[in-house]
């Protein structure tokens, strides 16, 4: 039970906003002795309207590209005055990490920083209206992948971040999701205890950006877990570690409840393309080995 949050209540997030469970849970994992850095975006702009801020622990804003170098900066400078137990967080949406802070990540990972990277994915740009991303699923209807007459939604598939991380030679990568927020609890506690630059993922469903009613955020999270669209596991020195395993829902239950993907049950060979999704939640179940 979380009976203080570290991040105050009365912040002006969306009613059921899954970045703002997020953060609470990173947090409550990383503790307070801990420095958070991040770039902008919802979270961002929802937690600190100048001259309120929701964090009660030290909160950086940095630009958009560079919350990976901040934080480097912060942890160099911690060494040096011989304070290596605060944790040097980032907490940082899908766009920031995926597309336009991804080369700032690179550099902090390359040179060895003793940092921790969460990654809140909610699957697109938000902030600005609800754009298209690297994290955005496959045919997954935004602003700027909107579906029509020629068009399924976003036409590519989700970039796959966590492996991007892993060859840098990460010691600690993993996915998580706000629907099981023990495991993203204990995983920012592995994380932030291992030396090193450290990564997690946590899927954090937007009702606003994915159109669905904001009492259903949690069970929107799960679903995408169970139909294994989210595979939820951990990477520890390059290997497979702990895998969240599930019994597989089909993709129509996770895509049903989302406007997002409504086209798919209106359009004539919706069907077809929800058997490609249906192929990229299988592909997972056997890469993680997620079903039994
Ligand atoms: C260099 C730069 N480009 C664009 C913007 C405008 N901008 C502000 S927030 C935002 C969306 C952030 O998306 P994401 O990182 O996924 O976080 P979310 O809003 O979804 O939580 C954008 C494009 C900016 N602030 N700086
Ligand atoms: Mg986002």
């Amino acid at each position: 039970m979380i009976t203080e949050s570290l991040l105050a209540p009365g912040h002006r997030g969306c009613a059921g906003c899954g970045p703002a469970l997020a953060a609470k849970f990173v947090l409550e994992g990383a503790g307070k002795d801990s420095i958070v850095c991040g770039p902008t975006g919802c979270l961002e702009v929802f937690t600190t309207p100048y001259p309120e801020s929701a964090w009660r622990v030290p909160y950086i804003h940095s630009l958009f590209e560079n919350p990976a170098a901040v934080a480097s900066g912060i942890e160099t400078a911690l060494d040096a005055l011989g304070k290596s137990d605060t944790n040097v967080i980032v907490i940082a949406g899908d766009g920031a990490t995926f597309d336009i802070g991804i080369r700032s990540i690179s550099g902090a990972f390359e040179r060895g920083h003793d940092i921790t990277y969460i990654c809140y994915d909610n699957e697109a740009y938000m902030n600005t209206g609800i754009q298209r991303s690297g994290a955005t699923p496959y045919d997954a209807a935004t602003t700027t992948s909107p579906a029509g007459d020629a068009s399924f939604g976003n036409p590519r598939p989700k970039k796959d971040m966590p492996a991007i991380l892993v060859a840098h030679g990460s010691p600690y990568v993993a996915t998580a999701s706000i629907a099981y927020p023990k495991d993203v609890i204990n995983k920012v506690k592995t994380a932030t205890e291992t030396k090193g630059p450290t990564y997690i993922q946590i899927h954090a469903p937007c009702c606003t950006g994915w159109y669905f009613e904001s009492s259903e955020t949690i069970e929107v999270g799960r679903l995408a877990v169970q139909t294994a669209l989210y595979p939820v596991f951990e990477s520890v020195n390059g290997e497979l570690g702990k895998v969240h395993k599930i019994k597989q829902k089909p993709v129509e239950d996770y895509l049903r409840v989302q406007r997002r993907f409504k086209h798919l049950f209106t359009k004539d060979s919706g069907k077809d393309e929800i058997a490609k999704i249906q192929e990229i939640a299988d592909a997972n179940v056997r890469k993680y080995g997620l079903v039994g």
